[in-house]
């Protein structure tokens, strides 16, 4: 699926984070160390090697919400994102957290003078955060911010089940084609 927001394409597709061959910089769901964890941190680390970790090491530890970016080694991609969502039910407001966190990469990514960008689902694995709401939290961010981006000109959502790309697909057409 494609949308225009701002002169900007975002994409919606389902998939894995950690093959996106097209894409500048990708989003790890990180943990405030930085270490390779399950879910999307489990997949970049493995795919990008050790150096990725040891890289990460001087960066960690960071706060909810915060994004700071590495090289990406052995992906297929030049950056690595990561960001720090909210656990959902314990950091609070965590809307506000969450959209920080997109709000955060995207202007990292922008300084950084990306010309693109994919995201997994932050916080919606082992975080909890319930799909349809941080659907709706993400892109309302993104339509925010999107006429503040100069650089970036492609932003992918990658979302790993059908479920949640079927969320997303309903968020989008209801917070994009207004
Ligand atoms: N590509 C795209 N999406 C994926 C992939 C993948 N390869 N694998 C899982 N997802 P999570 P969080 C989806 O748990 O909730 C880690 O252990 C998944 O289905 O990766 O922010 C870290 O170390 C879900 O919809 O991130 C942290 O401790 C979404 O990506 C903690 O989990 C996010 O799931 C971060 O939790």
């Amino acid at each position: 699926m494609k949308y225009n927001v701002a002169g900007i394409e975002l994409q919606l597709i389902q998939g894995d984070i950690a093959a996106q061959e097209d894409i500048e910089a990708v989003v790890n769901a990180a943990n405030a160390k930085l270490k390779i964890g399950g879910g999307v941190a489990g997949a970049i680390h493995r795919a990008a090697g050790p150096e990725l970790e040891e890289a990460c090491r001087e960066l960690a530890p960071i706060q909810v919400g915060e994004a700071v970016i590495t090289s990406a080694f052995e992906l297929p991609n030049q950056y690595v994102i990561h960001t720090l969502g909210p656990i959902y039910g314990q950091d609070k407001p965590e809307a506000e957290l969450l959209a920080r966190c997109y709000q955060n990469s995207l202007h990292l990514g922008e300084e950084c003078q990306l010309k693109s960008v994919a995201f997994p689902a932050i916080s919606t694995g082992a975080f909890g955060y319930p799909i349809k709401e941080a659907a709706e939290i993400s892109l309302n961010t993104i339509k925010e911010i999107a006429g503040e981006l100069k650089k970036i000109r492609l932003i992918r959502f990658v979302l790993y089940s059908s479920r949640d790309f079927n969320e997303y697909k309903k968020a989008a057409e209801k917070i994009l084609k207004k």
